[in-house]
């Protein structure tokens, strides 16, 4: 099964290199046709023209955008770019936080055909959390807790996601915020999801952009998702965007 997995880059000049250069040995070792795009938001670092240097070497295509447009915003402008022959569409964090380790098993899980749906996940067994703080651990457990009633999946606030493109089609993701993950789970037409474990690892290199705005984001996420379940939508905002035409250069 060929696939595109997204980078959503800020910032992230200190380590995007090599994640680029372990993924594309994953690929290598087990056989895949990955696709990696990093979207980048215009990083004052220069993480963009450290990827444009790699495009040649690796499999790997840098979008560019004018600026700081949101981590979701910039994971759904990547699938919409993403080739035509990819089945698959995934995200991963540009930090080494998602262990990429597992990638052969999330895109095994799709190609069983049992699935529609891989999330790496913290929260099942095998999972979990090394070097956060107490309080980000918290944070994380009751984010997850309030989308429970959505979706089975314990890990609902994972950015760490495969899914078919065709479970997709038709479907509004709304790009506010972090959590890219959620919308899909909450939305996607996947039929059964697999969570697969991994133990996430803080970042050592950049810094986190994790903040009171991204959770009120998050909060207004829930509201939204809630709200379309209720009245029986699917989505209930008119900023949802489906990933049908071009990515958009400014607003989604
Ligand atoms: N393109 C883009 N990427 C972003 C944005 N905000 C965060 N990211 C990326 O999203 C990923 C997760 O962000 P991070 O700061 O590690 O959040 P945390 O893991 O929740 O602390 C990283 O790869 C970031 O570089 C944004 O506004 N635009
Ligand atoms: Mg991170």
């Amino acid at each position: 099964m060929k696939f595109s997995i997204v980078i959503p880059t800020y910032n992230e000049a200190g380590g995007i290199e090599k994640l680029v250069t372990t993924l594309a040995d994953v690929f290598t070792a087990h056989g895949l046709d990955g696709e990696l795009i990093v979207v980048d938001d215009n990083s004052p670092d220069g993480t963009g023209a450290i990827v444009d240097r790699l495009a040649g070497r690796f499999p790997v295509r840098c979008l560019h955008r004018p600026g700081k447009l949101g981590l979701s915003s910039g994971v759904i402008d990547g699938w919409r770019w993403a080739r035509a022959e990819s089945q698959a569409l995934g995200a991963i964090d540009a930090d080494f936080s998602h262990d990429p380790q597992i990638i052969p098993r999330m895109v095994q899980a799709l190609e069983s055909g049992r699935y529609g749906l891989a999330v790496g996940s913290r929260y099942v067994k095998g999972g979990g959390i090394t070097n956060w703080p107490l309080k980000r651990k918290v944070t994380s457990i009751i984010a997850c807790m309030l989308a429970w009633p959505l979706t089975p999946i314990r890990d609902i606030t994972s950015g760490f996601l495969l899914v078919r493109r065709d479970a997709l089609a038709g479907v509004a993701l709304d790009p506010i915020g972090f959590k890219i993950g959620l919308e899909v789970a909450a939305k996607a037409h996947y039929g059964k999801a697999l969570e697969v474990p991994y133990v996430f690892a803080d970042r050592v290199v950049g810094e986190s952009k994790l903040n009171g705005k991204e959770i009120t984001n998050y909060l207004r996420q829930l509201r939204r998702i809630y709200a379309g379940r209720i009245l029986g939508r699917r989505s209930a905002h008119s900023a949802a965007a489906s990933l049908a035409g071009a990515p958009a250069e400014k607003t989604v």
